[in-house]
């Protein structure tokens, strides 16, 4: 397996890189095949990187070489609204986003991203591990994606330029970034703030030039994106506790032989405990780096306002009965785990 190189995006989008790298990649496989080739907009040491770098490992172990896998990290193939329309014409094979640009492309995806749904990191383990994340990941498939597996995102919180966010009347009228998702932006302008989407590689510069007041992302991308250095205030508001997804284009999914497709879900599985352990140790120490450069972060004790202001985005976005039987089975798993503890 081995990193991929800068390439031209227009030339991506226009031939997909699949078919690029048809013509230019050496080093494939020891049968010929090219090696599988996968998107990141995070850099590559980040745990998602090296979550999807493990299963390549993993793969090439289980096919004695035949398939392996190729990383272009650090959004170097396009934003993951573009590479996740790449992948799904198949000019690309795998790609690892959060869910919230397939949003718009699957209402199933935009359970987990609601607001205040889960309660705990177990909470969301467990949903994703059990029935609610299978569903999910088998909604894609219509939409010429197989969902491979799920990966830890953490909490979601809000940072800004200007001050500390008590109450949501500390956020009237601040403009926020967020993903390109019809959700975030209902929920940033219930919260009272202007919603701007944009894609993660422009955020620092945005802060910075004062075109964004804010934020909202997790510790290890506040860090990583170095967010933190123009927007110091970090106000534990755990909004929202997405996670990432790998996801493989069906075109490629096709081609592979039923006992090749088992092995891709092998390996994809493996790498999940491997992540969220290099997850875990990720945000503590993304934490403690970002309050010793002197970021200044504050706990929200009362959220119950910004929880009220989320009712009306639940309304509008959970409609379908099959997305009303997911949130059941998601709560019915919250309420267990609390009754257990
Ligand atoms: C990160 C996530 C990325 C991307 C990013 C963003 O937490 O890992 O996939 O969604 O947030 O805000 O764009």
């Amino acid at each position: 397996m081995s990193e991929g190189s800068h390439l031209n995006r227009r030339a991506v989008m226009k031939t997909g890189i699949a078919g690029l790298a048809a013509v230019s990649v050496s080093g494939c496989g020891q049968s010929g095949a090219r090696p599988l080739l996968s998107s990141d907009t995070h850099p590559s040491d980040y745990p998602t990187v090296e979550a999807v770098r493990f299963m390549g490992r993993r793969l090439s172990e289980l096919t004695d070489g035949r398939i392996s896998i190729r990383i272009y990290a650090g959004g170097q193939l396009g934003s993951e609204r573009d590479t996740l329309e790449i992948t799904t014409f198949g000019g690309l094979d795998l790609n690892r986003v959060n869910l919230a640009p397939l949003n718009a492309i699957e209402p199933m995806t935009l359970i987990p991203s609601l607001p205040f749904l889960f309660s705990s990191t177990e909470h969301m383990r467990q949903s994703l591990d059990g029935a609610p994340g299978d569903v999910i990941l088998k909604s894609l498939e219509p939409h010429n994606l197989i969902g491979l597996c799920f990966y830890d995102s953490g909490e979601r919180s809000f940072y800004n330029t200007k001050q500390p966010i008590l109450t949501p009347d500390d956020m009237q009228g601040m403009k926020i970034r967020v993903q390109n998702s019809d959700l975030y932006v209902a929920m940033i302008r219930a919260l009272g703030a202007d919603a701007t989407p944009m894609p993660l590689g422009e955020v620092y510069q945005s802060l910075v030039q004062g075109v964004i007041d804010g934020a909202e992302n997790n510790w290890p991308s506040y860090e990583s994106g170095r967010h933190f250095e123009a927007a110091p205030y970090y106000s534990l508001t755990r909004h929202v506790m997405a996670p990432e997804i790998l996801v493989m284009s069906l075109s490629r999914w096709r081609k592979l032989s039923d006992a090749d497709k088992d092995l891709v879900v092998q390996a994809a599985r493996e790498s999940v405990p491997v992540m969220r352990e290099l997850w875990d140790a990720r945000v503590a120490g993304a934490r403690e780096r970002l309050l010793e450069a002197g970021i200044e972060s504050n706990e929200v004790n009362d959220l119950t306002e910004f929880q009220t202001l989320m009712e009306p985005v639940w309304e509008r976005f959970v409609v379908t009965p099959d997305q009303q039987s997911l949130v059941s089975q998601i709560q019915a798993i919250g309420d267990e785990l609390g009754t257990a503890s």
